[in-house]
């Protein structure tokens, strides 16, 4: 690192979603690291909660004018990118998801030279499944993935889509999410006193922001065909567009009383340590943040086998992987974990190890700091227009 501290800009969506997650995560940890850290997003990060002297939040004001057919929120961030760049003399600018983060940080670093900052682009899943290959913003995505000085994936499964689908020839480094291990840790005493299910019920369990990639309607099948044959509880946590649809079909399979909708919640680590069995049966999945985050807990996570996720669990001995649309496969997989309790306590246990060796948050920031080093050390780097 720097022989003064490293000063850093980091930029996710503020929302509740793991790309914002693993941004504010990283920044917080950096700054435990003893760097400089402005956040800058037009919302306090979902999950700052911890103050420190050199954490700095900048928000983006959000300009609405009548002839405006859209508030030009990425115009807005370039300038704020730039306004705390030159005053707070930042080395470099780490945007996570690559639309519109990577476009304003581009014309952020245009509009500060002749002094150059470096720009980092972790991309995160969707901004390269879908958004980036929507027509309006295919070329743009393209244009920042070859101009960011460096760009990361979260998986190399992410890394193959985006050289695939926008014809990159670049370097772009695998560096996984992590989780906090001393955090996301077993509860056994929540599991025993957990206030979703009555004594004997098991509890079910999906995270998400509820979004039509989730496959709601599996989780919800699977879980009616399992509570056939076990008491369980199914608690689904999160918000999003497939919350109503998820509701009505809970009403139409005769469940709904025992299906449990707590909308967003704060205490992620608290209420994955509750759970008997996570559900994420996704149609893809870059990484599948949760899963870890389960994983961590100790909780048997029983996913889809789509994307990053095979990087993530090892089927059959971290966790069950199946096709989204496998039903009897998941179901059978659930029951096995809910009836038998030692290969529950195994495969939890293979989890949290795996997720101790390969994916703690102290190794994985280590690969960010030695990526920032490297770019730096090299003189930031003169990629003018
Ligand atoms: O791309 C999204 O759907 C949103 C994004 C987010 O902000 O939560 O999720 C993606 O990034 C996460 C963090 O890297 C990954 O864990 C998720 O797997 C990924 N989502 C998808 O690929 C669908």
């Amino acid at each position: 690192m720097a022989a003064r501290p490293l000063r850093i800009g980091i930029t996710s969506f503020a929302t509740i979603g793991g790309s914002g997650i693993v941004a504010t995560e990283l920044g917080v940890n950096l700054a435990q690291r003893g760097c400089e850290v402005h956040f800058i997003s037009n919302a306090v990060p979902a999950r700052l909660t911890t103050f420190a002297p050199n954490i700095y939040f900048h928000e983006v004001e959000v300009v609405t004018y009548t002839p405006f057919p859209h508030t030009p929120y990425s115009l807005a961030l370039a300038t704020k990118m730039t306004e705390v760049a030159r005053y707070h003399e930042l080395d470099l600018l780490h945007v996570h998801y690559a639309i519109p983060h990577a476009a304003s940080s581009f014309l952020a670093q245009q509009m500060l030279l002749p002094r150059r900052i470096a720009t980092v682009t972790t991309l995160h899943g969707t901004d390269i499944t879908l958004v980036g290959q929507v027509p309006s913003f295919y070329a743009l995505t393209k244009f920042v993935i070859e101009r960011s000085d460096a760009v990361t994936a979260v998986s190399r499964f992410l890394e193959v889509e985006t050289r695939r689908i926008f014809d990159i020839r670049r370097p772009i480094g695998v560096i996984p999410n992590f989780v906090d291990t001393e955090t996301f840790t077993p509860r056994p005493e929540l599991k025993t006193q957990c206030p979703f299910a009555d004594a004997g019920q098991k509890v079910l369990m999906h995270v998400s922001n509820l979004r039509p990639v989730k496959n709601l309607p599996t989780v919800l099948r699977v879980f009616s065909r399992v509570r056939q044959q076990v008491p369980c509880k199914l608690v689904i946590v999160g918000d999003g567009p497939e919350r109503g649809p998820s509701e009505s079909l809970a009403r139409q399979l005769g469940v709904a009383r025992d299906v449990v909708f707590t909308g967003n919640q704060e205490l992620i680590h608290e209420i994955l340590a509750m759970a008997d069995v996570l559900l994420l049966p996704s149609e893809h999945e870059s990484f599948g943040l949760v899963a870890l985050e389960a994983m961590s807990c100790q909780t048997p996570v029983v996913a889809s086998n789509r994307g990053g996720l095979p990087e993530v669990i090892e089927s059959g001995s971290t966790g069950f992987l199946h096709d989204p649309h496998d039903e009897d496969g998941q179901v059978a997989s659930v029951l096995r974990l809910l009836r038998e309790p030692d290969l529950a306590m195994a495969m939890g246990q293979r989890a949290r190890a795996a997720a101790i060796e390969r994916f703690d948050l102290r190794h994985v920031i280590d690969a960010y700091v030695r990526l920032y080093d490297e770019l730096l050390d090299g003189g930031v780097p003169p990629r003018a227009a």
